[in-house]
């Protein structure tokens, strides 16, 4: 038994629909959200709460037909049901389906209604199909878990609205940025105030000293220079220096002179971190790196097509994978036997750059599914439609939703609650954690918000100490409770003594943890659970290719699986590190986000702060396709 029948065109416009119950949840909005907009129509159907949908497409009249149905009670004829409706449908309204949407009145309606009737009655007596395998259905579970939230009309009438709200949020942290610096006095004898009351605490725990020596470069101006890669070998510097600065005992034996040699090596590491340039190329590399790629990406939020496609009709693309299709008809409407040796190639290609096999396969699906039942001749060029559809399609897979202007989230939070903006970064060891966080902390600082850092890794060896060195180079405070302490309530004190110090962003370091590790996994989720951060990030090597998938969707799973209520926070963003060495085999991260919907945010590119970048959709399409 079915519970919706639905027919709508691609623009969210509904035709024609008949429910026989209310489905909780809004399967058909998830359809938009997480399969349409993000072009997985090949997926053919996902299972949401508990329900499962089914769909097929009429590329030619821009229309979706989709059947929902209870999980837990598929029903076998679905696919007959839905090509038979199709067709009746589209053979129905053939002339209307042209262009005039708005004359299927209520008489059409009822008249569809009586056929449809008659095609379920006959598709339900036909029994014709075999039910999906359960592996399947758990596949589509665990690629689609985020809540829907609204149709695509909906959607464009908030896309519109958004520009307003940003500049809003930007106005109105100036002006708080303004009356801070008034009272810019009083909050510095407080934040002194605080830190003496702190040192006195502190003073009874031996390890704790290395925290009040944070301090004694408060004044200092954080250099914001940018550009010039340094070359030399980081690692190697770093380990020894790290040693040198971290031995306890320099501190303790002779405290000035002491504390002028750990200064005088945070300063050697620091310009490691952050790389000098000449002054006459400053201006060159400041917009090189993070404003270039905001840039692009802004070009990619009018997901309404149009820019989408003036980007791409250009210079993109001009050889690699569009050279598949050349041989293709232009005279006739294209079928999937034309289309099936290129892609074929297609997805070789994909395989060739680290895209897993079923995800390349997808995707070979999807723009056939867009490509299938164009006349070509009608529209342009064979490679002009056919690039764009791969440009598109490639590029939609890659943003799943709007993603998120970071530092106007901070703002804004700011603004309405006045406490910090908490971001907490995971994943597996090694990966780029800690030295992801500092550059992230320096990507914040350089849009002037204040940033602390929390310590939370209170198990590996070293781990703390190699944040002090971070949290010095970078001129910001670092709570720390040394090792063995329980993390989330660290976390949860870093969180109370930030908002006392009128911090705008909190970042917290956490443990790296095998993926089927449960009682690390228990512990991330509890720290999540407890101190509820507004933004969960995974750290992942783009490095370690699909494994890379595997640990993502294990500790998203993981994460909703140990806490312990309704609404589970899921992971919200992924950041991939070390892309400097992998070439152009980026199909892991294009697997991450095709499996899971979750963004990329931001890419790792290097050693030093100023190696993190935005998302570059363009430069992934170029990857990709090249
Ligand atoms: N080449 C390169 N190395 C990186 C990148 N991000 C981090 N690393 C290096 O990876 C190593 C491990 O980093 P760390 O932050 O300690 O990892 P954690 O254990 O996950 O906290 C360090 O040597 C970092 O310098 C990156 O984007 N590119
Ligand atoms: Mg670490």
């Amino acid at each position: 038994m079915i519970d919706l029948f639905v027919i709508f065109t691609r623009g969210g416009f509904v035709l024609f629909y008949d429910a026989l119950i209310h489905t909780e949840g809004r399967p058909i909005d998830r359809l938009i959200r997480s399969v349409l907009l993000v072009d997985k129509a090949g997926l053919g159907q996902l299972s949401y709460g508990n329900f499962t949908v089914k769909w097929t497409l009429s590329n030619q009249h821009g229309l979706v037909f989709a059947v929902v149905f209870p999980r837990r009670l598929p029903i076998s004829y679905a696919n007959v049901l839905l090509e038979q409706t199709k067709d009746s449908f589209c053979k129905r309204f053939k002339e209307l389906l042209q262009d005039e949407y708005q004359l299927l009145t209520t008489d059409f309606y009822q008249a569809f209604a009586r056929d449809f009737q008659k095609i379920l009655r006959n598709s339900e007596d036909g029994d014709l199909e075999l039910p999906q395998p359960v592996e399947e259905e758990e596949k589509n579970r665990r690629g689609h878990k985020k809540e829907p939230q609204n149709t695509p009309i909906v959607q464009k009438q908030q896309a519109g609205d958004h520009h307003t709200k940003q500049e809003a949020k930007y106005q109105s942290h100036s002006e708080t940025q303004t009356q801070n610096g008034t009272e810019e006095e009083d909050e510095q004898e407080r934040i002194r105030r605080n830190i003496e009351k702190l040192k006195l605490k502190k003073m009874k725990k031996p390890e704790s000293k290395r925290h009040d020596s944070l301090q004694t470069k408060k004044d200092e101006t954080l250099s914001t220079s940018r550009g010039k890669k340094n070359t030399g070998k980081l690692s190697d510097k770093l380990s020894k220096q790290e040693a040198k600065a971290l031995d306890y005992s320099l501190i303790n034996s002779n405290q000035d002179e002491e504390e002028s040699q750990v200064n005088q090596k945070i300063e050697s590491l620091r310009s490691h971190f952050i790389p000098q340039v000449e002054e006459d190329e400053k201006s060159n590399s400041d917009s090189e790196s993070f404003t270039e790629w905001e840039k692009e990406e802004e070009e990619f939020k009018g997901t309404n097509g149009t820019s989408l496609e003036r980007k791409f009709s250009g210079t993109l693309l001009s050889r690699g994978v569009l050279s598949f299709f050349k041989g293709l008809t232009t005279k006739k409407e294209l079928t999937k036997e034309d289309l099936e040796p290129v892609l074929n190639k297609f997805r070789d290609t994909l395989i060739t750059k680290n895209v897993a096999s079923d995800i390349a396969q997808r995707l070979c699906d999807s723009v056939g599914l867009t490509l299938q039942g164009n006349k070509l001749d009608t529209f342009g060029s064979v490679s002009r439609i056919i690039r764009n559809a791969l440009e598109i399609s490639v590029a939609r897979m890659l943003t799943p939703r709007q993603s998120d202007d970071l530092v106007a989230d901070i703002v804004n939070k700011r603004r309405e609650t006045g406490k910090p903006f908490v971001i907490v970064f995971c994943g597996v060891n090694g990966v780029g954690k800690s030295t992801t966080l500092a550059k992230v902390c320096y990507y914040l600082q350089s849009n002037d918000l204040k940033v602390m850092i929390a310590a939370c890794d209170t198990f590996r060896a070293g781990a703390v100490e190699q944040l002090r060195i971070h949290a010095r180079c970078l001129n910001v405070e670092l709570f720390e409770k040394g090792y063995a302490k329980d993390p989330s309530s660290v976390a949860s004190d870093a969180i109370h003594y930030a908002s006392e110090k009128n911090v705008d962003v909190l970042l917290v370091d956490t443990a790296g943890r095998m993926q089927d590790n449960e009682p690390l996994m228990k512990a991330l989720a509890k720290l999540v659970n407890l101190n509820k951060p507004d933004r969960v990030f995974f750290v992942g090597e783009a490095l370690v290719g699909n494994d890379a998938v595997d640990q993502l969707l294990k500790f998203n799973d993981a994460l909703i699986d140990n806490q312990n209520t309704n609404k589970p926070r899921e992971i919200d963003g992924i950041i991939l590190t070390k892309f400097d060495s992998i070439d152009d085999k980026v199909g892991a991260a294009v697997s991450m986000v095709y499996s899971t919907n979750i963004p990329i945010v931001f890419v790792g590119v290097g050693q030093t702060y100023v190696d993190l970048k935005k998302m570059n959709i363009s430069w992934f399409v170029k990857a990709l396709l090249r």
